[in-house]
């Protein structure tokens, strides 16, 4: 084979941007930024198909640490900026990541509607269960008795959100968890998401040594869903709820369409769009 018609093969790295990512050493983070290089090389997707949006958070920086398009948005906003963006280009791949905090506390009510409406886009939520960015408030992933400090005394008394119970309720068609600890898993697990189409959630169990570093040994206490994943609502349901919230894997998938606007012509001319609420 001539080097001229030599494939040229993106690597991984070749997704990733000249900006040093400045999470704590040991942040979950960073591994989560592996994945999404080394699934997006594996489907060998030009940079120019790919946009990644996220929120604000020590998690949502990723943004800026890819070479792909990309938009670092507003606390809790991603998901909106993603549908906003899909429908008005349809042919990217959109990849959406940020925090628990953004995604499930200020960004919960996009979260059910992302979900509700199944379009074509990857989320990614980066649990650490805690506010890392803001220096380790509680967030709605973390136990009820964590966190013992003056804005919650005691813990905060508050039983958890169970994300993938959240995400199959709401409706959406691809549910998996994965952990930082195995990169190379998690990465499998974006490539099934990104190919899935419809709305696929991955929760991304992601420590933060800085606040939380008993999630450190994570890593141990993980192990595979023992069943194979599920089309069925039903038995997804009964997982959820047998398990402690350390099973990985994907755990739903199920084929239903997937919600795509902008089949109409696109309006140009703003005067023809406000004509249209003219008394
Ligand atoms: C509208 C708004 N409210 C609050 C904040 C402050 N704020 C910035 S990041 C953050 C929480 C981040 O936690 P999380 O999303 O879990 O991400 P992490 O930092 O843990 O990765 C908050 C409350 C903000 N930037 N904008
Ligand atoms: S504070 Fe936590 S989440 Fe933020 S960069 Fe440091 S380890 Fe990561």
């Amino acid at each position: 084979m001539s080097p001229a018609s030599t494939p040229i093969l993106i690597r991984p790295k070749d997704y990733k941007s000249d900006i040093k990512p400045i999470w704590c050493p040991g942040c979950g983070d960073f591994a989560v930024l592996n994945a999404i290089t080394k699934a997006l090389a594996f489907l060998e997707l030009p940079h120019k198909d790919v946009a990644l949006i996220s929120g604000i958070g020590c998690s949502s920086r990723i943004a800026a640490y890819t070479s792909v398009y990309g938009f670092h948005g507003l606390h809790g906003r991603a998901l909106p900026l993603a549908a906003g963006l899909k429908a008005a280009r349809r042919d990217l791949t959109v990849l959406v990541a940020g925090g628990d905090g953004d995604g499930l506390s200020i960004g919960g009510n996009h979260f059910i509607h992302a979900c509700r409406r199944n379009m074509d886009m990857t989320y990614i939520i980066m649990d650490n269960e805690v506010y890392g960015m803001t220096k380790g408030q509680a967030s709605p992933t973390t136990a009820p008795d964590w966190g013992d400090s003056k804005l919650t005394p005691g813990g905060t008394g508050i039983r958890p959100f169970q994300p993938a119970a959240l995400a199959l309720t709401a409706g959406a068609s691809f549910i998996a968890r994965g952990v930082t600890g195995d990169p190379n898993g998690l990465a499998r697990m974006l490539v099934a998401a990104i190919e899935h189409k419809g709305f696929s959630f991955v929760q991304a169990l992601s420590p933060c040594p800085t606040f939380r570093p008993e999630q450190m040994d994570w890593k141990h206490q993980v192990r595979a869903f023992e069943e194979e994943s599920t089309a069925d609502p039903m038995i997804a349901t009964q997982r959820i709820q047998a398990d402690d919230g350390m099973s990985t894997g994907i755990l739903y998938q199920r084929n239903h369409p997937f919600f795509q606007p902008g089949t109409s012509e696109a309006v140009t001319d703003a005067a023809d769009f406000e004509s249209e609420f003219e008394l």
